[in-house]
């Protein structure tokens, strides 16, 4: 019988290549698991109990917020908090940063930002949703964290990752060592591995994208989607549309089979619609790491300035031969 590693083993022998760790970063992701799994047991009695729809708020983006997404915000706040790893957290249920300043938090070495459940409209009807998270190490040397030691570039992000909350529940995660990917096993509770050193294909035949803007889109992003419709023998053109309105499960389907997501510009959302800090940059650091690419049709999502904790941004990212399709679209035409 194949030897299962679980998520907290992995961990552990990760460390062990990095005689000097103390263990911080490893415990910090510990926690992120823990919470997660509190999360994907609410997630799957979603209908059963009375924990679907609306709490009646609206967040800082100007969304309905749903019940889940609240429970799942508190979740992982408290995981962060209570592992005292963490000492400042951004979450896009908060407009405001959360500064963690219990005795051990407050002179915690990193700082997280996430979205605690990404695509959750999804929830009501049984699709699939995500969390993602991004960790930084912090600028600040003691004493509270601010605002400033979030405000990095994806380029010093130490780790990432997402789960996915699916047909099965997976995390998937990086420390800039390649990406690694555990599903969750109900019957032991645990992360096991289950795809190790995860690659991208280089192209693939799945372009995602909400197609229903078409007629908002940048010139550059319509010619593209014309390309992907063409036939073509040589290019297992036409393509095929796939788009599921849950950025990680959209991006983990193409991770794994490979594809290019797109969420552009539109009139309405001239930086399109998606989050800089917490939802593109542990992406496209993901996707980075599995060999593949993420840009906003011009440049490098991870070496984009950061200005503000909610800041949103353009996105092409997957297989690195479609995103690099597309941005010759875009230097062509927007
Ligand atoms: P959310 O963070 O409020 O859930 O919004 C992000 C989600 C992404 O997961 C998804 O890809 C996108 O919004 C879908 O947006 P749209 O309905 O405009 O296509
Ligand atoms: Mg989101």
């Amino acid at each position: 019988m194949a030897k299962v590693i679980t998520l907290g083993q992995f961990i552990i022998q990760k460390q062990a290549d990095f005689p000097y760790a103390k263990g911080e970063l490893s415990r910090l992701l510990r926690d992120i698991g823990i919470a997660s799994k509190i999360v994907n047991r609410e997630i799957n009695k979603a209908g059963l109990a009375d924990i679907i729809g609306d709490v009646g708020s609206i967040n800082v983006q100007g969304e309905t917020q749903k019940i889940l997404d609240v429970y799942a915000n508190e979740q992982f706040i408290s995981a962060l908090s209570a592992g005292g790893e963490c000492a400042l957290v951004v979450s896009e249920e908060n407009e405001e940063v959360i500064i963690l300043n219990n005795d051990v938090s407050k002179n915690a070495k990193y700082v997280v930002a996430i979205d605690p459940l990404d695509g959750s409209s999804n929830i009501d009807v049984n699709v699939a949703v995500g969390t993602t998270f991004s960790i930084f190490r912090r600028i600040s040397k003691e004493g509270e964290a601010d605002i400033k030691d979030i405000l990095q570039k994806g380029t010093e992000q130490v780790a990432a990752g997402y789960i996915v909350y699916g047909s099965s529940t997976m995390l998937v995660y990086t420390t800039g060592c390649g990406v690694n990917g555990f599903t969750l096993d109900p019957s032991i509770g645990e992360f096991c591995l289950s795809h190790p050193n995860i690659k991208i294909p280089e192209t693939g035949t799945i372009y995602s994208m909400n197609e229903g803007n078409y007629v908002h889109f940048p010139e550059g992003v319509k010619k593209y989607i014309k390309y992907c419709q063409v036939e073509d023998a040589a290019t297992s053109r036409p393509y095929t549309s796939r788009y599921i309105g849950s950025m990680v499960a959209d991006l983990h389907r193409n991770l794994i089979k490979g594809g290019v997501y797109i969420y552009p510009s539109t009139a309405s959302a001239p930086n399109g619609k998606l989050r800089l800090v917490y939802e593109c940059n542990p992406l496209a650091f993901i996707i980075e790491q599995a060999g593949g690419r993420a840009s906003n049709g011009f440049e490098r999502i991870l070496d984009i300035e950061v200005t503000e904790i909610h800041q949103r941004e353009s996105i092409f990212i997957g297989s690195t031969e479609m995103v690099l399709k597309a941005e010759e679209f875009m230097a062509e035409y927007s």
